[in-house]
């Protein structure tokens, strides 16, 4: 067999990095099948960053706020999970599987547009068991207000009242603040636009907030509305980024220190 550095199988599982590969593979992949965009390479990297400034792990702000958002989404009258192209690369099963676990359906909906993009994910979506998604058919779509972008066309988007956003570029998440949507982002970046309009913001990778999403969904679904909507008054999203860009200060310090323990100097 000849060796290919874009092959998953030629990763070495012994790489101190495997995991990362792993997932930048999935990515490099799924563009070759227009599941994601070229720019969602770039949007990878910009993720992959913060994430290492973040210790790659799910950090006890992120679990506040994902507790707050799956009361949230509990919550809700009409909740939408909007997919992307990075999103249905990387985590197509546990889409599916927080989709069931609250009763929220999965929209498709793209920056990019090309020809081809919402078939290659409505396919990844269904193979990894999906049965309602939205964000297909032209004829079902309408433009919401204030968004120029191609994400200004929603099927139920334009209804819901809670939206989960994974991995978003600003301007959509301000356009629907401003339809009076309640709107919930994943995004690694904690200063983004996407993170800063948005009234929960989940910092941490989507690879690892998902599961962490459904296993608080089978906590949370014995409670009442009164003890689901307490969880989501007491969380304050201004501070909770606060206290990430804390956790993020307190790491490059122990980083300081700790970095060049691996030359043993
Ligand atoms: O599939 P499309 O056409 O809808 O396009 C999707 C992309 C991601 C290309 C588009 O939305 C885009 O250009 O997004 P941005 O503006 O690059 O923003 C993406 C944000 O997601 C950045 O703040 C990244 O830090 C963050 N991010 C990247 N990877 C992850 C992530 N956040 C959570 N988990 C990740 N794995």
């Amino acid at each position: 067999m000849t060796p290919n550095e874009n092959d998953n199988k030629s990763l070495p599982k012994t790489h101190p990095r495997y995991q990362s590969l792993k997932y930048r593979h999935k990515i490099i992949e799924s563009m070759k099948n227009l599941i994601v965009a070229e720019a969602g390479l770039i949007a990878h990297g910009r993720g992959e960053c913060f994430d290492y400034i973040l210790g790659e792990k799910t950090n006890k702000t992120a679990r506040k706020a994902i507790k707050a958002s799956v009361a949230m989404l509990l919550l809700a009258k009409k909740p939408v999970i909007s997919v992307n192209g990075n999103t249905a690369a990387l985590v197509p099963k546990e889409l599916v599987a927080l989709s069931n676990a609250i009763n929220t359906p999965l929209e498709i909906n793209l920056f990019y547009r090309k020809k081809g993009r919402i078939e290659a994910i409505k396919n990844v979506l269904e193979k990894a068991g999906a049965t309602d998604i939205r964000g297909i058919k032209e004829e079902k779509m309408v433009e919401i207000e204030g968004l120029d972008s191609n994400r200004r066309l929603v099927e139920s988007l334009a209804d819901a009242d809670v939206i989960l956003v994974p991995l978003e570029d600003g301007d959509r998440t301000e356009a629907l603040k401003k339809l009076g949507k309640n709107v919930i982002a994943v995004d690694l970046n904690p200063i983004s636009r996407t993170s800063l309009w948005a009234d929960i913001t989940i910092v941490d990778n989507i690879i690892r907030a998902l599961p962490e999403m459904i296993n608080i969904a089978k906590e949370l679904k014995s409670l009442d509305q009164s003890q689901l909507a307490k969880i989501v008054d007491d969380f304050d999203n201004k501070k909770n980024i606060q206290y990430t860009l804390d956790l993020i200060i307190e790491y490059i310090k122990a980083q300081k220190e700790d970095a060049f323990k691996i030359k043993n100097i």
